[in-house]
């Protein structure tokens, strides 16, 4: 019997959006329901130990922390997002943690408190790129995902964390892919990926400039000398 599943989301969170993305990789339908992390309700209090974004439920029962949503619906529904071989899958889980490691730095970017330690930020997260470039030069097969032609768990992960970069380029040249040319692509390729277009509303960037126009800091600086987005939900650090 089919399970009824909901994702309880936040239209920015990227770690909703692994799970919305492994969903649509599986084509399995799902309901979801955007909350405001800056005013969390009580039923989500009450479902989300950490109180945070994404809970699954499934059936009514929460499942929390996105890796794992991600690897409940990997051993429920085909097809496998991840490899078969267990080194390769667990080669995979490190480079989803090390994702989440990215995420880290770019929340460390959007947090510098002026333009010195913006640079420092921006590049520390090139240094944390110059793996991934190495890593994608080791790949047996070319391209154009992670691990070749398959589109796998790490493929989810990191296609939200470039979706940041959309929005970065628009306020200045961080130069944190430059001379990355396996990373760059890799960018292209999941931005192409249906998955991942349609993990986000098509509002997203307006609202990512809103969060960042109402930040203290470098960057926000340089998005407030931009044009004013439309106002959009509050998302807490
Ligand atoms: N380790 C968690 C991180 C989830 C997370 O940090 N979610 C953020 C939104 S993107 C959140 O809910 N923040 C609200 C809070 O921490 O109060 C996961 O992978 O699910």
């Amino acid at each position: 019997m089919p399970h009824a599943l909901t994702l309880i989301s936040h239209p920015l969170c990227p770690y909703v959006q692994r799970a919305a993305i492994a969903l649509a990789e599986k084509g399995i339908a799902f309901e979801r329901i955007d909350i405001d992390l800056a005013d969390k309700p009580a039923w989500f209090l009450q479902i989300s130990p950490l109180g945070k974004t994404p809970v699954l439920l499934v059936d009514g029962q929460p499942v929390f922390e996105s890796a794992v949503v991600c690897e409940y619906l990997d051993e429920t529904f085909l097809p496998r997002l991840h490899p078969e071989d267990a080194l390769a899958r667990a080669r995979h889980r490190g480079w989803m943690e090390f994702g989440s490691a990215v995420l880290n730095a770019i929340g460390a970017l959007y947090g510098a408190p002026d333009e010195a330690a913006l640079a420092v930020r921006a590049g520390d997260l090139r240094r944390l790129f110059v793996q991934v470039e190495a890593q994608l030069s080791d790949r047996a097969e070319a391209g154009p995902y992670f691990a070749g032609s398959d589109f796998t768990l790490v493929d989810a992960v990191f296609g939200p964390v470039f979706r940041y970069f959309d929005v970065f380029d628009r306020i200045g040249d961080f130069g944190v892919f430059t001379g990355l040319p396996r990373v760059a692509a890799w960018r292209t390729a999941l931005a192409a990926r249906p998955s991942v277009a349609g993990a986000v509303g098509a509002d997203y960037g307006d609202r990512l400039r809103a969060f960042l126009h109402a930040r203290q800091g470098a960057l926000a600086e340089r998005a407030r000398a931009m044009p004013p987005p439309a106002p959009a939900a509050a998302m807490p650090a």
